[in-house]
């Protein structure tokens, strides 16, 4: 390993101690790179590593909200402006109970490569909040994002940083948020986040694109194998807006998708849950529905649920970890292994432990795509938002398909590219993290110290 990539990864992990999915991104990320950091001395000379996992700002702010029976919260707000070399800083916003300075740094890091990975002019960011939207009432909401935004808008705008949906935040609090920060400016900068409803200003096509853009990038990877996704059985994770995007593709592909999760287990239905649109149409309502709970699905057609565990002993052609961040473990990859899975594709940002990433990368035969490439389509389809926004335009569901079907199997061609420049053969994951990390450094390079 290049002796500098090692002392920055020490850095991290001195400072940042308390935490650690953020160092886990950072060497997941280091470690991939280190190859092209051995053929470019000058990144050292400026610091460029140190620079790199440093946010340009991160800020705290104060949410106060008051619930239904007039009782006053007290949340935190976060906004992380991670990297802004090469355009306006862009993220989601999560709203979480869990939701602490580690997982806003890990999520806003990995999401400087993601963003560059699109090919398309976009900085990285996160924020979100602790605030937990599990069971709370409309007017709550809506409350909540006002407050939200309030003690944001004054440090966002369409050329400046560009919020968007992540969990815990969809197109109805996205709605809430831009009013607030419409009523706060006086303006109708709607560029200013994406994910927006139809009505004023949303792309078509993004509330699916996560799903698609991996259901897309899937195909990338099976036609380089000489293989084809229909009749392929795929274990999903999550019942959200990513493994809803999948199901639709995956119907519409002919590929059948088994299994679902949530925090109290897991389902199988061997039929699939893309085999009907009546099942597809319950991931939302299930949502919607604020319980959380992946058994209402079981209950309502009459499937397996598997009280308390995780859907990784499950045989299926591909696993697609689409829930949230170190799903799978050690233990989990080792089943995967075991059960003969050779497409192992991330969606969710960090599924993976980093012991169960490298181990599963070591294994013979086995394909293993990284997040930070799977699931770009989301925030590609938000800077083509961006993008109609900009020109007061609108295009067609089909323009914007076309669009990300191409910007996917871009992502794939220029991982594939980079891994190979650097000897490293099909290695999908440091094919991303090469490729995403060198534009972002060739910016940083010529604008000099910053
Ligand atoms: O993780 C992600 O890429 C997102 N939550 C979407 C970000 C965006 O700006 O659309």
């Amino acid at each position: 390993m290049n002796a500098y990539v090692a002392s920055v990864i020490e850095n991290v992990k001195r400072k940042h101690g308390s935490e650690p999915e953020f160092v886990q991104t950072v060497e997941e990320v280091l470690t991939s790179i280190a190859p092209m950091v051995d053929k470019h001395p000058e990144y050292e000379k400026v610091d460029l590593l140190n620079r790199m996992v440093e946010p340009e700002r991160m800020f705290t702010f104060r949410v106060v909200w008051m619930d239904d029976g007039g009782n006053y919260h007290t949340n935190t707000g976060y906004r992380c402006q991670f990297n802004g070399a090469i355009g306006p800083y862009k993220g989601g916003l999560r709203f979480q109970k869990n939701v602490y300075p580690g997982i806003i740094k890990f999520l806003g890091f990995e999401q400087i490569f993601k963003n560059s990975l699109t090919g398309l002019p976009i900085g990285g960011g996160k924020g979100g909040s602790d605030f937990d939207p599990a069971g709370k009432s409309e007017g709550e909401i809506m409350r909540f994002c006002q407050s939200f935004m309030t003690a944001l808008y004054r440090y966002i705008g369409p050329d400046i940083d560009v919020p968007a949906g992540d969990m815990g935040v969809g197109g109805r609090e996205i709605g809430y948020l831009y009013g607030q920060y419409r009523r706060l400016k006086g303006t109708f900068e709607n560029g200013v986040l994406t994910g927006k409803g139809f009505s004023y200003g949303g792309s078509l096509t993004r509330p699916e694109a996560t799903g698609y853009g991996a259901m897309y990038y899937l195909q990338e990877v099976l036609a380089h194998e000489g293989e084809d996704v229909r009749g392929k059985t795929i274990a999903c994770a999550g019942f959200g807006n990513v493994t809803w995007g999948i199901c639709k593709k995956a119907r519409d592909l002919g590929a059948k998708v088994v299994t679902l999760s949530g925090p109290d287990g897991y389902v199988y239905d061997p039929d699939g849950v893309s085999s009907s649109q009546e099942k597809i149409d319950y991931l939302v309502t299930m949502r919607n529905s604020g319980r959380n709970l992946v058994q209402d699905y079981a209950d309502r057609f009459g499937v397996a649920f598997h009280p308390g565990e995780k859907p990784w002993g499950v045989k299926a052609d591909v696993v697609m970890p689409s829930a949230m961040q170190n799903d799978v473990h050690m233990e989990h990859a080792k089943q995967i292994v075991e059960n003969g899975v050779k497409y192992y594709i991330e969606v969710a940002n960090m599924p993976t432990t980093n012991d169960a990433l490298f181990y599963l990368m070591g294994q013979p035969g086995m394909i293993v795509a990284p997040s930070k490439a799977v699931n770009a389509g989301g925030v590609a389809v938000s800077a083509l938002e961006m993008s109609q926004n900009s020109e007061r335009l609108v295009w067609s569901a089909e323009e914007v398909d076309e669009k990300l079907k191409g910007i996917m199997k871009n992502i794939h061609k220029v991982s594939v590219e980079a891994a190979e420049e650097y000897g490293l053969g099909y290695n999908l994951v440091a094919g991303a993290n090469l490729a995403g990390f060198k534009k972002v450094a060739e910016a940083m390079m010529e604008q000099g110290a910053f």
